[in-house]
């Protein structure tokens, strides 16, 4: 659903073009250094760009699933580590207290997040739980007016930055399963609570994961998500259901990026005294990616317009990541393939592609989880 399709033009455009003008050029700086420029963390703030998703009675821009994802195209067609430092506090890191926060966690985090005062993370997997998320082992135990925390998340996002944790973990340690796990929302400064050294990782440099240790970590009742115990599990899902539509946007903006910077390179580049973009097997793969990226695109469309309109879009969301992510992943083969020899050095953004986008196809749920979850949706609806 587009609320008002001359706004959202404008700010496609305005992101489009900071895209453009600003973030494209300091691309190289950031693989380099590992890290975002300060600058460029402070204007994406002064653009508002860390509070879209958030709803605006608590100062986002309340953007709907639809513009979301128009957005997210617009910004992925730029190093996914850029988008990473924003991608939190539009979506894992404050969607479990938007989708099921009470009234006062939403009032007293949600503003501080949207301005990215405060940077939010999400805390589910696990040494132990990756994919079977519901086999978690933290801990939260009740005594009195607070809970104590005690395990290690993994691979968590942003967790170096982070001011806010939404954390998963069990408060019922007699159910072994997803009932007896519940979230939580817990400060960066919580006595106990400290960090692994930043992973070492094959690409998306200036996103920043690590460790995360919880040793008897007290936190207060309040910070229990929505006030409820057990139901934890359910909104690490609904959390993730928005998040693979949103993953889908970017991998295909990313596909996008690499498939333009293909057709550039063709065109460019003489070989038998003429451009290669004029051989066919050149063009096959042009073709192949253009026709893949437009389905990837119409799915994603579709998916979250029926989400705008209250839809269960479960399976969809997994149909979109699945596809979008896969597909990315054989554009940037293609793209290394069309530049030859100079797609494998990093003279070219295509090699830095190649390694970021690999991570699509894995987090947020792998390709394999993906096809469970469509599967697994099937059968149901026939029992
Ligand atoms: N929305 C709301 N509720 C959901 C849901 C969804 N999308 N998916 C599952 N649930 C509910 C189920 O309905 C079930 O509730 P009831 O017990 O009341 O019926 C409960 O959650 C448990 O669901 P299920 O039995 O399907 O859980 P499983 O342990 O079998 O796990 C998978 C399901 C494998 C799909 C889940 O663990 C998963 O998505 N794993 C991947 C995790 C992931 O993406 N990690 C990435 C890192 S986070 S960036």
């Amino acid at each position: 659903m587009i609320r008002d399709q001359e706004t959202l033009n404008v700010l496609v455009e305005t992101i489009s073009r900071y895209v453009k003008e600003r973030l494209i050029p300091n691309e190289e700086i950031l693989e380099l250094n590992d890290a975002v420029p300060e600058d460029i963390v402070q204007e994406m703030k002064d653009l508002g760009m860390f509070g879209m998703t958030i709803p605006e009675e608590y100062d986002g821009l309340g953007l709907t699933i639809e513009e979301e994802v128009t957005v997210a195209m617009a910004i992925g067609k730029t190093s996914p580590a850029f988008r990473s430092l924003i991608g939190t506090n539009n979506g894992i890191g404050s969607l479990g207290i938007v989708i099921d926060g009470t009234e006062e966690q939403k009032r007293y985090y949600l503003p501080k997040l949207a301005t990215g005062e405060l940077i939010g993370a999400f805390a589910l997997t696990e040494p132990d739980a990756g994919s079977d998320a519901g086999s978690l082992r933290t801990t939260a135990k009740r005594d009195g007016d607070h809970y104590i925390i005690n395990g290690t998340k993994r691979f968590i996002t942003n967790a170096p930055e982070a001011g806010i944790f939404t954390v998963m973990a069990r408060t019922d340690p007699l159910i072994k399963g997803a009932a007896g796990i519940s979230a939580f929302i817990v400060a960066a400064d919580t006595p106990g609570l400290s960090l692994g050294k930043v992973d070492r990782k094959m690409g998306q440099k200036g996103a920043h994961t690590c460790d995360v240790i919880f040793e008897n970590c007290r936190i207060p009742v309040s910070n229990l998500i929505g006030g409820r115990e057990g139901v934890g599990f359910k909104t690490a899902m609904k959390v993730l259901d928005k998040g693979r539509l949103h993953i889908a946007a970017v991998a295909t903006a990313a596909a996008e990026r690499m498939l333009e910077d293909a057709l550039n390179y063709a065109l460019e580049r003489k070989q038998f005294g003429q451009p290669i973009a004029s051989f066919q097997l050149i063009q096959a793969m042009l073709a192949d990616s253009k026709m893949e990226i437009y389905a990837a695109r119409c799915m994603i469309m579709d998916a979250a317009r029926r989400r705008d309109l209250g839809e269960d879009i479960g399976t969809e969301a997994s149909c979109c990541k699945l596809f979008a992510t896969e597909m990315c992943g054989r554009v940037a083969d293609r793209a290394v393939q069309i530049l030859g020899g100079s797609g494998y050095v990093s003279d070219y953004p295509i090699e830095r592609f190649y390694r970021d986008v690999r991570l699509f196809r894995i987090y947020e749920g792998t390709s394999q989880i993906q096809q469970l979850v469509i599967a697994r949706n099937m059968i149901r609806s026939r029992s």
